[in-house]
C-alpha cells in the first residue's frame, strides 16, 4: 500500500446502475425498459431472475447512501433509468419516477457525496424500442431531449455527466449476439444502433454546452488493453483487429471524431458498415466529450491461430495462462493491463482527463453466521488496480479518479444474483446490507488518502 501514490484531488468513487439495483420496476409510473421484457424470456437469465426487486434501493436510498458516507466515499456514480422518467422513451415526464432522482441527488449532496450521473446504462424504454429505438435515426434527437430534460432538472446540483456506458456491450450483445437486450442477432443493425449511439451521444453534449451549466460530460467505454503473445505476423494482424473492434471502433468517434479506416475496410467487405450521412462525422467530431470514462475488468491475450473477420474472438485468450487468478467470471485479474490501458489511452489519446468509472471483481463471498464476508482477495483486487492506477500517474498519465465496481452486489444481468461484485454484501431475501471487508478496506483507505495526500 505504501507504493500506492495518488494525488490530492484524487476522486474515489463507487458505481451502480439503475436496472441492477433499483427495483421497483413499475412503480410510480415507471415505464418498461427492454430489460424487463428481456428477462421475462424463457432460459435469457440464469435461474430466471430478473430486476423486478433487485436491491430496492427505489425504498432503501437513503440507507444505502449512509453506507457510502462511512465508507468516505467521495463520488456515486448511478445511471438514470429513462423510462422512469420518460415512460415512453419520450413525451409526457412521469414527475414521480424524475422527483425520485431529486430526492437521491439531494441526499447524496447533504452527505458531502458528489453524485456522477451516466445517462444510459443500458435500459432502453420499451415502448421506444418498439416503435424502432437505437435502429432509428430519430434515436438520437430523442435521448438527447431526455438528455436536455435531465441537464435542466439536475444540472447545478450535478456536475459530473456521462451519456453512455459501455456501447460496445449495448451494440454488440443487444444487437450481434443477441445475449443482452433486446436479444436481436444482426451484425449490420449492431453497427447501426451504434452509430446511433454515437450520434445521440453527439447531440447530447451539445446541448449540455448550450445549457451553460457547469460541469464535465464525458462517455464510459470498455476497454480491454490487447497483448499480442505469439509476436507473428498472424498473432499481430489478430491483435489489431481486435483492438480494432473492441476499443477503437467506439473510442475513436468518441475521442478523435472519426472511425478507424482498418476496422471501416473490413466492416465494408463483410457488409456490416453502418449508413453515415453527410455532416455525421462533423457533427460527432464537434462534439467530443469533457473526459474519458473507462471499465477496466480484463486484458485480452491474442494468439497466432486461425480467426476470420466474423469470428475474430477465436484466438482471443484461448490459450490458459499458467498461475493466473481467475476470478468468478472467469475474468483473468491483471492489473498490469490497467496500466498499460491507461498508457494506450494517452499515447492514443492525449492528455484529455480520464475516469476509470468501473473496476471491480466477483468472488464466492462464503458468508459467516452475521453475513460478514471476509473477502481478501478483492481487497488485493482493489489494491493491485490502485497501484496501477498509482504508477500510471507517475508515469504521466492524466488519470482523475477511481470508482469501484460495484458499491453493493446487484443484479449480473444474464448471470442474475449468482455473481456478487459488491463492496457491500446484500441479503437478497432480507435486504440486509453489511460492509464486507473490502469496504472496510476501501473506506480506510480513502481516509487515509484524505488525511495524507499531497
Ligand atoms: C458493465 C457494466 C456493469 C457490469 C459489470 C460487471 O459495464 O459491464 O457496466 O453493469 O455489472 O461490468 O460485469
Amino acid at each position: 500500500m505504501e507504493d500506492i501514490k495518488l494525488p490530492k484531488g484524487f476522486v474515489f468513487g463507487t458505481a451502480t446502475s439503475s436496472y441492477q439495483i433499483e427495483g421497483a420496476w413499475n412503480e410510480d409510473g415507471k415505464g418498461e425498459s427492454i430489460w424487463d421484457e428481456f428477462c421475462r424470456r424463457k432460459g435469457a437469465i440464469a435461474n430466471g431472475e430478473d430486476g423486478t426487486t433487485a436491491c430496492d434501493h427505489y425504498h432503501r436510498y437513503k440507507e444505502d447512501i449512509a453506507l457510502m458516507k462511512k465508507l468516505n466515499v467521495m463520488s456515486y456514480r448511478f445511471s438514470i433509468s429513462w423510462p422512469r422518467i420518460f415512460p415512453d422513451g419520450y413525451g409526457k415526464v412521469n414527475e414521480k419516477g424524475a422527483a425520485f432522482y431529486d430526492s437521491l441527488i439531494d441526499e447524496l449532496i447533504k452527505n458531502g457525496i458528489e453524485p456522477s450521473i451516466t445517462l444510459y446504462h443500458w435500459d432502453l424504454p420499451l415502448k421506444f424500442h418498439e416503435e424502432g429505438g437505437w435502429l432509428k435515426r430519430e434515436s438520437a434527437d430523442i435521448f438527447a431531449d431526455y438528455a436536455k430534460y435531465c441537464f435542466k432538472r439536475y444540472g447545478g446540483r450535478v456536475k459530473m455527466w456521462a451519456t453512455f456506458n459501455e456501447m460496445y456491450v449495448a451494440a454488440h450483445l443487444g444487437y450481434e449476439s443477441g445475449k443482452f437486450a433486446p436479444g436481436i442477432q444482426d451484425p449490420k443493425k449492431a453497427m447501426q444502433a451504434a452509430h446511433h449511439m454515437h450520434l445521440a451521444h453527439a447531440k447530447a453534449v451539445k446541448a449540455f454546452r448550450q445549457s451553460g451549466i457547469k460541469g464535465q460530460i464525458g462517455i464510459v467505454h470498455c476497454m480491454s488493453p490487447v497483448y499480442d503473445m505469439d509476436k507473428t505476423n498472424r498473432s499481430a494482424e489478430n491483435a489489431r483487429k481486435v483492438d480494432g473492434i473492441w476499443n477503437r471502433w467506439f473510442t475513436d468517434p468518441s475521442f478523435k471524431g472519426s472511425y478507424p479506416e482498418d476496422i471501416m475496410e473490413m466492416r465494408k467487405r463483410q457488409g456490416t458498415a453502418p449508413e453515415i450521412l453527410p455532416g455525421d462525422m462533423e457533427l460527432i467530431k464537434e462534439n467530443r466529450a469533457d473526459f474519458f470514462g473507462v471499465n477496466f475488468y480484463f486484458r485480452f491475450r491474442v494468439y497466432d491461430c486461425d480467426s476470420d473477420e466474423f469470428n475474430w474472438m477465436n484466438c482471443v485468450n484461448s490459450r490458459p495462462v499458467e498461475g493466473a487468478k481467475i476470478t468468478e467470471m472467469g475474468w483473468e485479474v491483471f492489473p498490469e493491463g490497467l496500466f498499460t490501458l491507461l498508457k494506450n489511452i494517452d499515447s492514443q489519446y492525449g492528455k484529455i482527463p480520464v475516469y476509470i468509472m468501473e473496476n471491480g471483481m466477483a468472488a464466492k463471498d462464503i458468508e459467516g453466521p452475521n453475513g460478514e464476508v471476509a473477502d481478501d482477495g478483492r481487497v488485493e483486487y482493489i489494491k493491485g488496480h490502485l497501484l496501477a492506477c498509482s504508477d500510471a500517474i507517475k508515469a504521466g498519465c492524466n488519470l482523475k479518479g477511481y470508482y469501484y465496481w460495484s458499491f453493493m452486489d446487484n443484479f449480473e444481468w444474464t448471470s442474475g444474483y449468482s455473481k456478487r461484485f459488491g463492496i457491500i454484501r446484500v441479503d437478497y431475501k432480507t435486504q440486509k446490507r453489511t460492509i464486507k471487508k473490502s469496504g472496510q478496506w476501501y473506506g480506510d483507505f480513502i481516509a487515509l488518502h484524505k488525511k495524507t495526500a499531497v
